[in-house]
């Protein structure tokens, strides 16, 4: 939820490990974790606390004080920059490993110069940990199955942090000399949830300056394998990039193979081969002349199979063959398509930006319409009161129109209760231009309960949009149990949009749930959540879920011109007893 709680902890207990690995009072280590745990823990965004309610937090004193507050306004703070340079990245993820303290990560560094997971495993294979004291059969043991535990079970990370990267080799990449292409493919290009590695591509007569571009870029910490055709790197944080340099013409081969899923390509190449050709990364082949009928662009590779070019998003083997064959292949949204961002935080909540800020970053991303929804009192550690609303809504009727005349919607984010509540009534609600209403609570309540909580808020008149549905949170929290498909029928039969939330961290409303929730005819709402100015950029994620589940602007109330979402937002048309809700 509150970020800023998350990147200080984390911040914190860096520092902490960092005071462990180079031997430092074990006290202070000590004291910098609780104070991390403290932190991620509270309920209220720190970002907003003045030093003394900082201060309040346990474990918090004066000297962590000062260090969040450095954090908070600068970006980062000066003593853990200082430790980062005495301690090798790679240290640090030595005892990351299960059974491995700072203390052994420390003698390991300091007694045999090991600074990595990789040269750990490898001097264990070698014997070359004989003779250190504390390193026994026993641990080596733990310490090789600890590895394995931690290869296995993670190692998939988020799509921003993979696009980030991803941005980064591709730019780097394509200023090597005689690079004519570079681009991502694999699970990125079809902007699956998570991505385990990344797969960049680029086309060069000459693949050596490319290769030599590529593991000189400042992300690379190891090179894995380097090859003519194929080079593999890990970056500090332990995670993988691929680069495949492609002879140019058969760029459009390669770049349609490697973009997957593998399950799609099982099916374009069998279409390849009732029509008797092969298809490979190298292009599409004649069976029986071995003559090369296609291969420079994807569009040309599909064309041949008698195929449109498949959006990257839609290529999972979920019938986008077939219904390409008949010609039905929807036409799925895209970020152009995209009007305006219909959920989104200010500096009033946990935002970290002002209203000011957030408008412009909208109308500078071209948007025609904008709401402001920030969270409501039942959220208790945002203190939100009626007044701070109404205040609010006086500044967004203030700017309306006057950023490249974009439009301002005031509405809010509010909180579903056991029952099916909403914060405030009724006639307060009707003020809002749109409400956002998402589960922030009891997330535990058995399949019933959660399901008769949710189909109340679509119910509620004022309620337009269900925010982040199943709650989930990528490897930190499942989403509640709940009976999908009868919210899918209330919100349908109600008028409630069902949100996609474009935070990487969620991402929650998934597409198979959005392919389900089409079959009942319900209308989408893809939005940012955003609670800062860079995370508007989040809608691209939101898009490509909703991509993910074949969405169609006609299905997406944010990608309507305002009159026609005015309509939707209106909820009843006609009904009585809405005043202030249209302008
Ligand atoms: P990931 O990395 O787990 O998030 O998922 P992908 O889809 O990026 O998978 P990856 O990196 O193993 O391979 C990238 C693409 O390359 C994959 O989507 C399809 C293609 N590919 C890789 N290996 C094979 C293979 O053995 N057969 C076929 N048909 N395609 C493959
Ligand atoms: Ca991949
Ligand atoms: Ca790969
Ligand atoms: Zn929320």
């Amino acid at each position: 939820m509150a970020r800023p709680n998350e990147e200080v902890e984390a911040l914190l207990q860096e520092y902490a490990d960092l005071i462990a690995i180079s031997g430092g009072d074990a006290f202070k280590q000590r004291a910098y974790e609780r104070a991390a745990r403290a932190i991620g823990r509270h309920a209220a965004d720190i970002s907003t606390l003045d030093p003394k309610r900082l201060r309040e937090i346990p474990g918090v004193g004066k000297s962590i004080a000062d260090k969040v507050e450095e954090y908070l306004r600068t970006g980062h703070v000066a003593a853990v920059e200082e430790s980062r340079t005495a301690v090798p990245p790679g240290v640090r993820a030595l005892m990351g490993i299960p059974t491995l303290g700072p203390k052994k990560a420390m003698t390991l560094y300091q007694d045999r110069g090991i600074a990595s997971v990789d040269e750990l495993v490898a001097a264990i294979r070698a014997d070359r940990l004989d003779g250190l004291k504390g390193f026994g059969p026993k641990t080596k043991e733990n310490i090789l199955h600890g590895v394995d535990v931690q290869r296995q079970s993670g190692g998939r990370v988020l799509l921003d942090a993979a696009m980030r990267l991803a941005d980064e080799a591709v730019a780097g990449i394509s200023r090597a000399p005689g690079c004519e292409r570079c681009a991502y493919a694999g699970s990125l290009r079809r902007m699956r949830e998570t991505i385990g590695d990344i797969d960049v591509l680029a086309a060069a007569e000459d693949p050596e300056p490319v290769m030599a571009a590529f593991t000189a870029l400042p992300l690379v910490a190891e090179v894995i394998v380097r090859g003519r055709k194929k080079t593999s790197v890990r970056t500090a944080a332990g995670f993988q990039l691929d680069l495949r340099v492609l002879p140019p013409d058969s760029w459009g081969a390669g770049l349609q193979y490697f973009t997957g899923s593998q399950a799609h390509n099982i099916r374009t190449r069998e279409i390849a081969v009732r029509k008797k050709l092969k298809l490979s990364e190298y292009g599409l082949f004649e069976t029986e002349s071995g003559k090369k009928v296609a291969a420079r662009t994807e569009e040309e590779v599909y064309e041949r199979l008698g195929l449109p070019w498949i959006p990257p998003a839609l290529r999972e083997d979920r019938g986008e063959v077939a219904a390409a064959l008949r010609g039905e292949l929807p036409e799925p949204v895209t970020e152009h398509d995209i009007r305006g961002d219909l959920h989104t935080h200010t500096d009033l909540t946990d935002g970290l930006a002002s209203l000011e800020e957030m408008v412009e970053t909208a109308a500078a991303r071209g948007y025609a319409y904008y709401a402001v929804t920030d969270h409501a009192p039942e959220l208790r550690m945002q203190r939100m009161t009626r007044e701070k609303m109404l205040a609010q809504r006086e500044r967004v009727r203030a700017l309306d129109g006057g950023h490249r005349r974009m439009r301002l919607l005031h509405g809010t984010e509010l909180n579903i209760d056991p029952e099916g509540n909403v914060d405030w009534p009724d006639d307060f609600l009707a003020g809002f231009d749109l409400c956002v209403a998402s589960v922030h609570s009891h997330f535990g309540l058995d399949r019933d309960t959660q399901t008769r909580r949710l189909i109340r808020a679509c119910e509620n008149p004022h309620v337009n949009i269900i925010g982040h549905l199943t709650t989930r949170k990528i490897g930190r929290r499942a989403g509640i149990d709940v009976d999908l498909d009868a919210v899918f029928a209330a919100a349908a039969r109600t008028g409630t949009a069902i949100e996609v939330n474009g935070h990487p961290n969620r991402l929650d409303l998934r597409d198979e749930h959005i392919l389900r929730a089409r079959r009942h005819g319900v209308r989408f709402a893809v939005d940012s959540d955003a609670h800062a100015t860079a995370e508007l950029g989040n809608m691209r994620y939101g898009v490509g879920t909703a991509q993910r589940g074949w969405l169609t602007k006609d299905e997406v109330i944010n990608a309507w011109p305002l009159t026609r979402l005015r309509r939707f937002l209106a909820k009843r048309p006609g009904g009585a007893g809405r005043p202030g809700r249209s302008r």
